[in-house]
């Protein structure tokens, strides 16, 4: 049972993530952080809690060439990577992935997103993203806990190997633990603590609610 917290906005994050350190398993970098204060910035955090799970959300969606260079800018301070999965493995994520591994990273794959539009054509290409996700076999899968129909999907597919992290709970709507008991190993919460009053306590509870909603899953469907 894993809870991954986004930290989105730009910001200052270093007190924050102190006294999270404890209490949640890895901190997910966005964007706007990350061109608002450097990919430096991901190491100063990061020196606050070693043993964290550390995630590059750069969703890098380019050639392999372009995001080699991307990924490079950020590698040394992450533990890994996030790219979308529809550009495929042949000049693209199978680059991405041979320039992680060169360097001890890991590489998180998007098979498809938490929001409403990603029925327009996000859905549609999964029976395709499966495949580039079974030839790639990267470390990590993003799948949306909004629909954790398709977080089944993805680990029926992929198998006990791959750690899925899946976003949408909190604010997008979806209750903690839900993509647990489909089959996440991770939910990524972002607003839902970042933007509470209190943080610590705000974490605090969805640990509470993912570990109550995982062990009645687990009673009623024996975690399937
Ligand atoms: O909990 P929130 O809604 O404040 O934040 C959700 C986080 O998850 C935020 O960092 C998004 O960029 C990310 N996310 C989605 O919300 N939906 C997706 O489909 C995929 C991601 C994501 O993390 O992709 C790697």
């Amino acid at each position: 049972m894993g809870l991954l917290v986004a930290l989105d906005r730009p910001g200052g994050y270093e007190e924050l993530v102190g006294k999270l350190c404890s209490r949640v398993d890895g901190f997910k970098l966005g964007l706007p952080l990350l061109m608002a204060r450097g990919p430096g910035y991901a190491g100063l955090l990061r020196r606050r809690c070693r043993d964290a799970l550390w995630v590059a959300d750069l969703k890098l969606a380019d050639i392999g060439y372009v995001m080699r260079l991307t990924a490079g800018l950020v590698a040394e301070h992450v533990d890994a990577v996030i790219a979308h999965g529809f550009v495929g493995v042949e000049g693209a994520l199978g680059e991405l992935k041979d320039y992680l591994d060169s360097l001890g990273k890991r590489l998180v794959v998007v098979a498809s997103m938490s929001h409403p539009g990603a029925r327009e054509a996000y859905d549609h290409a999964l029976p395709r993203i499966l495949e580039t996700l079974e030839r790639l076999r990267p470390w990590g899968v993003v799948a949306p806990a909004t629909r954790p129909g398709v977080v089944g999907i993805v680990r029926r597919r992929l198998g006990p190997g791959v750690a899925i992290m899946s976003p949408g709970v909190g604010a997008q709507g979806a209750e903690p633990g839900s993509a647990l008991c489909a089959g996440a190993d991770y939910e990524i919460v972002g607003r839902a603590i970042t933007g509470s009053g209190d943080p610590v306590e705000a974490a605090e509870r969805i640990r509470r609610e993912q570990e109550a909603r995982l062990s009645n899953c687990r009673g009623t469907s024996h975690g399937s």
